[in-house]
Formats: structure tokens, C-alpha cells, sequence
């Protein structure tokens, strides 16, 4: 029987998965040599719901995540060099070395952060679904977040509206069954994370977060869903991590016992198998070739963060706020006014034309210098 899945979309799965492992290990060990500083969350274990929902997705979709935030990006084709200078604290890290290993944000592959308020993404973006369907542009926003997170107050609240506006958003819940050295099923009154959209009338699924078809099946089909302007969609998608929470934390919460048989369930040889017995003409020196090269792109994702400049000093005060006498180095206009006539009722279909009455940079210069302001 043919393969259900072309041989160059299994590659490139296996190829993803790898690269955001190796990355992983690399940073990991960078950590410990005193590379990288302050929090350093892995991925290890998890790469088959970043890698399976990405190939699932358009490029030009939304995504955010939480502060464990290597893969994704990773995943949606950043720069690995870029991150590993972020972690690093470099200047030529995606956050200019300021936000760390927590803060990766790449618009040009529509990665909007990085966050480390365990739950703040999850009403984030709801605002960039609802701006996607106010804009009238058929793009799904992803969120993903832990499975803690769904203990917060922001995700039943936002759910509730995300529900009313049928928001195109697909929630992936990772559950990866801790939050730091806690176990979900200790803290929660229902564990089974999916479970909790029936609350809000809203489509819910759990799915093997082990396997990146499974997550690809599930993801492509969601999005499909949000598309037609059907609504959100809450995924859990059950997983794993194999290390600790953080680069901190020695996992002594946990059995090795646990560990080991999750291991044994690792989604990248699990792909590796599965495209093997398909009739595509793989064979094992397919593989090796594509960690050969995955390694030495890690290999100079390291070389690039470890030769790169730390920020200047003048770089703090950068993209921050513009005190009296200081330079303004982001010169941007002052919005005086929105007008907009007939809100329509949301959501519509019917486009809203809105418009901003900006301050001609003159006037907002004149302005600032009788404040005694200098821009
Ligand atoms: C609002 C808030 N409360 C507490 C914390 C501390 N904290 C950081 S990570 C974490 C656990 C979150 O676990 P989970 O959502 O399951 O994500 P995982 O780390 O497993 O990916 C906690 C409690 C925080 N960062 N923000
Ligand atoms: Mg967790």
C-alpha cells in the first residue's frame, strides 16, 4: 500500500525534530558551561507537537507560546543561530540579547513570543485572532501553553470569549503532566485538560502529542475548522518532557523508573520507524545524513552565538521608554484620533475601514520642545 504521507513531508518532519533536539542538547550543554545565564527551559521530549502543528499551519499564521519557547520557533523555520545568540544574551539574538532563552519573538516567521507569565499568551492571542478576523484575513492564530496554565483564570476567561466571537484560535494545550515539580493530577479537579472547552461549549480534543501524524492529522483538521470561522478549538496534546522543568531542576519528583518508559516512547525514532517501513526507498543512511546535517547546523548556531558581540550598553535603554532630553531612536507618530463610523456587529464579514488622524511629526516636534522634551 502506498504511503499515506509523501516521502519529502516525513523528511522533513524527521529533519524538524531533530534539529530542535539536537538544539536542545546543545543548549543544554552550553548551559552548563556557563554560557547562558538566568532560565533555561528544554523542549526535550515535546518536539513532535511544535513540528507537527507547524507543518500542519500556513507560514503566514500566528503563533505564541510560553517561556519553553526554543522548538517552536525552531520549528517554524527561525533562525537557530539567532536563538542560540538569544540564549547566549547576545546582541544578535532574535530579543537583541535583552530577553533571554523565555523571549523569542520573530515576526518574519509570525512567532509573537516568549512568555514567562505561566497563562499570559492565552489571552494574547484571542486579541490577534479577533484583529485576523477583524481584518477580514483567513489566518489562525496557535497558542500554546502548559498544562499549569490551564489552572489560571485567564484561560477560562478568555475562553468564554474566544467562544462567543468564534475566534479562529487553536489552543494547544502541552500537556506534559507537570507544572514545575508538581504533578497535574495533584492540582487540578480535571485533569483531562480538553475536558474543560464543554464548559464553554467549545470544541475539544485530546491527542498523542508522542506522535507527530497524530498532532499533524489533529492540527491540520482544526485549522480547517477555525478557517470556516467555526470557531476555537482547545487541543490537548499529551506529551512528555524528558528533562527537568528547567535547567535548574534535577527531576527528583519523579521516578527514573517513569522516565525511562517515557523515553521509550520518544517521537523521533517512533518516525524514524514508521517512514521506514513505508515503500518510499528509505533506508538508515537517509536518516544519519539528515542528523549529520541537522548537528552541523546547531554546530554553527553555537560558533555564531559564542562570536557575537554582547549588547552595548546604550542597547538597554533601547525599546524602552523615552525619558525627558533623550534621543528617541524608534521615531513614530502620535495617533490624535481613531474615526470610525458604523462599528459593525462582530463578527460581520463586512470590513471595517478605520483610520488614524496622525500628528504631523512637525507639530509633535514643536510640541515636544515647548514641553522642553527633545525627541
Ligand atoms: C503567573 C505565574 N505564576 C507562577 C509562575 C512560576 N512558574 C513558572 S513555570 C511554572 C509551571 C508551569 O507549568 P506548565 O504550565 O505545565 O508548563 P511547562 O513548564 O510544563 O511547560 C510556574 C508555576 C509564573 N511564571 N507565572
Ligand atoms: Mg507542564
Amino acid at each position: 500500500m502506498a504511503s499515506a504521507y509523501s516521502k519529502d513531508l516525513l523528511l522533513k518532519m524527521y529533519r524538524k525534530m531533530y534539529l530542535l533536539r539536537r538544539f536542545e542538547e546543545r543548549a543544554g550543554q552550553q548551559y552548563t558551561l556557563g554560557k547562558i545565564a538566568g532560565f533555561c527551559h528544554l523542549y526535550i521530549g515535546q518536539e513532535a507537537v511544535a513540528v507537527g502543528c507547524n507543518e500542519a499551519i500556513r507560514p503566514d499564521d500566528y503563533m505564541l507560546s510560553a517561556y519553553r519557547d526554543h522548538g517552536q520557533p525552531l520549528a517554524r523555520g527561525s533562525d537557530a543561530g539567532m536563538i542560540m545568540a538569544e540564549l547566549f544574551g547576545r546582541g544578535s539574538g532574535y530579543s537583541k540579547g535583552k530577553g533571554g532563552s523565555m523571549h523569542i519573538f520573530d515576526i518574519e516567521h509570525h512567532f509573537y513570543g516568549g512568555y514567562g507569565i505561566v497563562g499570559g499568551q492565552i489571552p494574547l492571542a484571542a486579541g490577534m485572532a479577533f484583529a485576523a478576523r477583524y481584518r477580514n484575513e483567513d489566518r489562525v492564530t496557535v497558542c500554546f501553553f502548559g498544562d499549569a496554565a490551564a489552572n489560571q483564570g485567564a484561560f477560562h476567561e478568555t475562553f468564554n470569549m474566544a467562544q462567543k466571537w468564534k475566534l479562529p484560535v487553536i489552543y494547544i494545550c502541552e500537556n506534559n503532566r507537570y507544572g514545575m515539580g508538581t504533578a497535574i493530577a495533584r492540582t487540578s479537579a480535571v485533569p483531562e485538560i480538553h475536558k474543560r472547552a464543554s464548559a464553554y461549549g467549545m470544541r475539544g480534543e485530546a491527542v498523542d502529542g508522542m506522535d507527530v501524524l497524530k498532532m499533524y492529522e489533529a492540527v491540520k483538521d482544526a485549522a480547517e475548522y477555525c478557517r470556516a470561522g467555526k470557531g476555537p478549538v482547545l487541543m490537548e496534546a499529551n506529551t512528555y518532557r524528558f528533562r527537568g522543568h528547567s535547567m535548574a531542576d534535577p527531576a527528583t519528583y519523579r521516578s527514573k523508573q517513569e522516565v525511562e518508559d517515557e523515553r521509550r516512547n520518544d517521537p523521533i525514532p517512533k518516525l524514524r520507524e514508521y517512514a521506514l517501513k513505508q515503500k518510499l526507498g528509505l533506508s538508515d543512511a537517509d536518516f544519519e545524513a539528515i542528523e549529520e546535517e541537522e548537528k552541523r547546523t546547531v554546530d554553527a548556531a553555537v560558533k555564531f552565538a559564542d562570536e557575537s558581540p554582547e549588547p552595548s550598553v546604550e542597547e538597554l535603554w533601547r525599546d524602552t521608554i523615552v525619558e525627558p532630553g533623550e534621543e528617541d531612536v524608534r521615531p513614530r507618530e502620535r495617533v490624535l484620533g481613531v474615526k470610525v463610523t458604523n462599528w459593525p456587529k462582530y463578527p460581520t464579514g463586512q470590513e471595517l475601514k478605520v483610520t488614524w488622524d496622525l500628528e504631523p511629526r512637525a507639530e509633535a516636534e514643536a510640541a515636544d520642545k515647548k514641553a522642553g522634551l527633545s525627541r
